[in-house]
């Protein structure tokens, strides 16, 4: 086995059973090329237990994540139909080693992006707008990482839920967006947070994606990254997001 796939075996395992393990790059030197590498590896390993791509995500694409996790570049994982959450559904903590949450843009596409598109021509792609939450869940330890570090780990990758869509002709540029824990607001911001506007992010990840190997296709759902600090999930907790003029979305919090 290469040392990629090696690689590759360690983040997986440790997503897949729920165990924090150290940063890869306490014992490897990775280069952001080589962690996409493992990444590409420890998804195809999920591939090959039946879990089907379903689209990407966008990462660190506010200030706000920016500064939560101490890295600056934008990144971009890979979505599965196992880490789909039903709108209104439930997780268990079992399933997670520190799971966070996230408000998020979602964008189902109606055709495929690829390369360097201006934002028209991104959104002429875009085929529906939903508010979405990510489910965060770094499997390094105290959820530290460096950039290549975080990029192996599937950029965290952990759960999505989507809410209504909406048709993309919906300003969605600057949409408030409170996040509440237990009915409580823990997060306020806008969907403004993400990059200015979130076509933004779709237009990197036409280019990152496609540049990375990727292939975002008609029927690709992308994630355009978080526009607050994610907030830590526990136990019995309810959570619900509301986006001005795109509706609610939530799911609770089982043991
Ligand atoms: C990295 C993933 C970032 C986002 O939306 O910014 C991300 C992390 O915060 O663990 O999903
Ligand atoms: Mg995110």
């Amino acid at each position: 086995m290469s040392n990629l796939a090696s690689l590759a075996e360690i983040v997986d395992t440790a997503a897949f059973t729920a165990r924090e393990i150290p940063q890869l790059s306490e014992t490897v030197a990775l280069d952001v090329a080589d962690a996409y590498a493992v990444q590409a590896l420890s998804v195809a390993r999920r591939h090959a237990r039946g879990e089907r791509l379903v689209g990407y995500k966008m990462g660190l694409t506010s200030r706000a994540k920016m500064q939560q996790v101490g890295v600056s570049e934008v990144i971009w994982g890979r979505l599965t139909d196992a880490m789909r959450v039903e709108e209104g559904g439930r997780v268990s903590m079992g399933r997670y080693v520190h799971p966070r949450v996230e408000p998020e843009i979602a964008f189902l596409m109606k055709a495929p992006l690829a390369g360097e598109v201006s934002a028209a021509e991104a959104l002429a792609a875009v085929g529906a707008v939903a508010p979405a939450l990510e489910i965060i869940d770094s499997r390094y330890k105290d959820f530290k990482f460096s950039l290549p570090d975080v990029i192996a780990d599937n950029s965290s990758s952990s759960g999505f839920v989507l809410g209504g869509w909406h048709p993309p002709a919906i300003d969605f540029g600057n949409l408030g967006i409170i996040l509440e824990a237990d009915g409580r607001p823990v997060q306020i911001g806008s969907s403004a947070a993400i990059l200015g506007h979130p076509l933004r992010s779709l237009v990197a990840a036409a280019r990152l994606v496609a540049a990375g190997g990727g292939h975002i296709e008609a029927g690709t759902i992308i994630l355009a990254g978080g526009a607050t600090a994610a907030h830590p999930l526990v136990a019995g907790m309810a959570v619900k997001c509301h986006f001005e003029g795109l509706g609610s979305v939530g799911f609770g919090v089982d043991a």
